[in-house]
């Protein structure tokens, strides 16, 4: 059953507390002004034009508890009060007030106190197996904010691709830059380091910090494509566009490696206002264990050297690990000692387990796009999860936060970007974002049904689940 009117707490995700006084609405007219301090200036503009004591009050202001990406909103029958300690709470305030007012731009009254449940709560665009513009990773950013997504983890090289130009080793793009996994041609190119940095600065506009990846030890054959010196024995590799994993390796033993690899990460630091590297790490088929930990020994402190901090998929829990590393977790298995025991010793974790998060599962046998190794993935199945629950060992305490990946393999446009993403990716926002004990499928399923008629007249091609009683 579809609720008739729209309620205080129609929001994704919903939020931490909700108390709505039904027989008050405030309505965002033409002549409905916003005022908030200089230093909000541009989160206000989001609501409308500036004024003096206008009936749209953003305060900078200690909120209680609510820490620094929460808000509290007030809504009463002669203007609204969103008070945030800090820009970030303003801006999740104002989105929260977007949503309120879609369509008819009347707000429901009452009060809102909101806070997140995690600190880093993302979504990860694959670059390499299909390369997509600066421009399109805005105009993706642009969809993801409004789920109050605060990471934008851009995968930026693979075996089939390197997407991101490195001054100092220009023939990775220059050969790197290929189609992608699939030979139509509809994947080549690469982001030049002023697109990337508009990419950042856009990006932290909005309150979202770009956490870039390069892959490695493994998933480097593009890399080894550009500089045999890099290959085991010196002799060139072939590009590649299939989707086999596994297979291509640096080398942990020569010094060339690590010469490689610092030139690159000291590149993508100087570039990255966030505070996080990701170095990838998984998928290490084909080198040893011995070296894939010498490998790591030597590569896991470089992020620190320059002042960030690392991340890796969670194969890296098999090394040791330097304090403030990041253990990405994507198995479906609900067990895994090696991560289990750097949550023990401290580490944080970030949850992503394939058979939840990943974007690029198919939502149901009849997807045409999409893998299904780790099973289908309906928006319930997205939902329906507590990531705190997921690994023994790691629980809520030891969570950073909740992020899911869009892997490119089967992609080819910007269209199929989005019918995966939507309406699972507000899925997963929820289960980052809000209280678990607040969450419920049933809510969630009415919630996200409204986003129909939005995307529909925004363009976004999402996908039409059955699973939601679209109107
Ligand atoms: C596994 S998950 C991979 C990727 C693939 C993905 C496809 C992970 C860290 N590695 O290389 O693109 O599966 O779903």
């Amino acid at each position: 059953m579809r609720p008739l009117t729209k309620r205080l707490g129609d929001v994704i995700p919903a939020p931490a507390l909700v108390v709505p006084e039904p027989a008050v609405t405030f309505t965002i007219t033409p002549d409905t002004r916003v005022s908030a301090p200089p230093a909000a200036a541009s989160v206000a503009a989001r609501l409308g034009p500036p004024g003096d004591d206008g009936q749209l009050r953003l305060q900078l202001t200690d909120v209680d508890g609510l820490g620094a990406e929460g808000y509290r909103l007030e809504i009463t029958g002669s203007g609204v009060t969103l008070r945030a300690a800090e820009l970030a709470g303003l801006f999740w305030g104002v989105q929260t007030l977007l949503q309120l007012a879609a369509g008819d731009r009347v707000l429901p009254g009452g009060v809102i106190e909101d806070r997140p449940r995690f600190a880093y709560r993302g979504a990860m665009l694959d670059l390499a197996r299909h390369f997509f513009t600066a421009d399109e990773i805005k105009a993706h950013l642009d969809l993801l904010i409004q789920f109050k997504i605060n990471h934008l983890h851009l995968h930026l090289t693979d075996d089939q691709g390197w997407r991101l130009e490195i001054p100092d080793r220009p023939r990775l793009t220059e050969i790197g830059g290929g189609p992608g996994t699939g030979c139509d041609g509809a994947g080549p190119g690469f982001l030049t380091l002023a697109e990337y940095s508009d990419v950042v600065a856009y990006a932290a506009e909005r309150f979202v910090t770009v956490v870039p990846e390069i892959d490695m030890p493994g998933h480097v054959n593009a890399a080894l494509v550009a500089y045999p010196e890099l290959t085991a024995d010196g002799r060139p590799v072939e590009p590649r566009t299939d989707a086999e994993v596994g297979y291509s390796s640096l080398v942990a033993g020569r010094e060339e490696t690590y010469a490689f690899v610092e030139t690159v990460l000291k590149t993508l630091a100087d570039v990255t206002s966030g505070p996080y590297l990701h170095i990838g790490g998984d998928e290490c088929l084909s080198t040893s264990a011995e070296d894939y930990r010498a490998f790591l020994a030597r590569v896991l402190p470089l992020p620190g050297k320059y002042g960030k901090r690392v991340i890796g998929w969670h194969e890296i829990a098999a090394a040791d690990l330097p304090e403030g590393a990041i253990v990405q977790y994507w198995r479906p298995e609900r067990q895994d000692a090696n991560v289990d025991a750097a949550a023990a010793a401290g580490r944080a974790v970030i949850m992503s387990p394939a058979d939840r998060v990943y974007l690029d599962m198919k939502y149901d046998a009849s997807t045409p796009i999409g893998l299904d190794w780790a099973g289908l993935l309906p928006v319930e199945r997205a939902y329906d999860w507590d990531p705190a629950r997921h690994l023994q060992g790691v629980g809520e305490q030891a969570l950073l936060g909740v992020a899911a990946p869009l892997w490119s393999e089967t992609l080819r446009s910007v269209d199929d970007v989005r019918f995966l993403t939507f309406p699972r990716l507000p899925a997963v926002a929820e289960v980052a974002w809000t209280p678990q004990a607040v969450r419920d499928w049933a809510s969630f399923r009415e919630r996200v049904a409204a986003f129909g008629p939005r995307w529909d007249a925004a363009g976004v091609a999402y996908f039409r689940s059955p699973e939601i009683d679209w109107p």
